[in-house]
């Protein structure tokens, strides 16, 4: 990993976290992250900037059937493909941070665009939970969330909650619980693409495989590093005494699978 990549610096999920099951909170803004965060922690919480960086983190204890779990309030994303600093902060700590159990916290009136993380989320990690919140106001508008059919198209579980009433957190909490453990066992549904997409991914991953900690999210940041993230692209700096020079780009046309971000290069060179 690159300097200038801390990944999950102070906030690191498995080194220093003992034996507790980290546990991250990521969603679309406004989805009630912070209101499960509240309800599981007690507000047993503590604020924290990110190292390097002035994103406001939460991180706090939750307890669940005697066991204790370290709940982290990651800010509101769109998407992992990095655009903003919250984007890359939550990104970063998916892929370098490894919790053990990633809680997407959707928001139940409006699926469609809030699945969108879900689904980059489920590219990182399988051990996801779709938490459907705000099922209240999704009642009061008169849609009903088929939670089950949901879960059985993702290929991970899917709970349905009221954050702010604490409906539907401890089935949350027996899900996570049954992730840590491997009781649960998921299937994330995962994009198919161009076999042209398939064979630069797999040309990107080998060469970023020995140099990302064991356990990355090492094709996702690949897709990451065929968008021109420069932050992942440094990752495959040259080695000491290497003067190979790859191209790693994408046509625009097969670019679009990967990201709607504006603000990604066409293409990003790199040497290694
Ligand atoms: N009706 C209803 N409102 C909720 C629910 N959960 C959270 N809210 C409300 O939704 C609003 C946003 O909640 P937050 O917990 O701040 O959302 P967040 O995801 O942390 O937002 P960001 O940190 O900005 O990304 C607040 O007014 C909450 O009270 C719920 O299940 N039902
Ligand atoms: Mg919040």
């Amino acid at each position: 990993m690159g300097p200038e990549r801390p990944g999950c610096g102070g906030l690191s999920a498995r080194p220093g976290a003992g034996c507790r099951p980290v546990v991250a909170l990521a969603g679309n803004p406004n989805t009630g992250k912070s209101t499960l965060f509240n309800v599981l922690t007690g507000l047993n919480q503590h604020t924290g900037n990110w190292p390097g960086k002035t994103v406001l983190v939460a991180q706090g204890v939750a307890r669940h059937r005697g066991r204790p779990y370290t709940i982290i309030d990651l800010p509101g994303t769109y998407s992992l493909l990095a655009g903003s600093l919250e984007e890359q902060v939550a990104s970063d700590f998916l892929c370098f941070g490894r919790p053990h159990v990633t809680v997407v916290v959707v928001d139940a009136t409006c699926l469609e665009r809030n699945l969108n993380l879900a689904l980059q989320v489920m590219e990182v990690t399988d051990k996801v939970v779709v938490c459907v919140n705000l099922i209240d106001e999704a009642e009061r508008r008169g849609y009903a969330v088929d939670v089950r059919t949901l879960a059985d198209e993702l290929g991970v579980p899917a709970v349905a909650t009221v954050a702010r009433e604490g409906r539907g957190v401890a089935e949350l909490l027996d899900v996570v619980e049954g992730l840590v453990d491997g009781t649960i066992v998921t299937r994330p549904r995962r994009a198919a693409y161009a076999p042209e997409v398939e064979r630069a991914l797999r040309r990107v991953e080998s060469r970023l495989a020995g140099r990302l900690p064991p356990g990355a999210a090492v094709r996702w940041l690949a897709a990451r590093a065929l968008c021109g993230d420069q932050s992942v692209l440094c990752l495959l700096a040259p080695s000491s005494g290497s003067d190979e020079t790859v191209v790693v780009s994408l046509p625009t046309s097969v670019r679009g699978p990967f990201t709607q971000a504006e603000n990604v290069p066409a293409e990003g060179r790199v040497s290694s």
